[in-house]
């Protein structure tokens, strides 16, 4: 299977603003941000989506949610608020098949979103 996108960015393969990074996780800067700040946390494992992780996954998960709380006090995310989002499928917008948690931050977000 051909590496996506970002299994790509988190091989250095391809170039990213990369905020945080360990042996499970990658964040880097949005390239198209829809916010202030916009970040991507993804995986290093190629999980396609959130659907199709497995119990094997929770601790990653975990770890990657933990890595959020981190990035974002880290870069004073926290202050104002921020917003964590999962596009699961066709219908969410789910654009790169590679498990990707946008953090977005910096502006008043709107509720619910579109
Ligand atoms: P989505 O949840 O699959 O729609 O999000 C994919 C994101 O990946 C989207 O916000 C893009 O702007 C972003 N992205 C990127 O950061 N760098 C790229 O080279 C490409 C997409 I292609």
């Amino acid at each position: 299977m051909a590496a996506t996108l970002f299994e790509k960015i988190c091989s250095g393969e391809i170039p990213a603003d990369i905020v945080y990074q360990d042996d499970l996780c990658v964040c880097f800067r949005d390239i198209s941000p829809q916010a202030p700040e916009h970040l991507l946390l993804v995986p290093r494992k190629p999980i396609p989506r959130l659907s199709e992780a497995g119990k094997e996954d929770a601790a990653l998960l975990g770890h990657m949610m933990l890595a959020v709380g981190r990035i974002a006090r880290t870069l004073h995310l926290d202050e104002g608020g921020f917003r964590l989002v999962i596009n699961n499928g066709h219908d969410a917008g789910e654009a790169v098949p590679h498990l990707h948690m946008h953090l977005l931050a910096g502006r008043k977000l709107e509720w619910p979103p579109g």
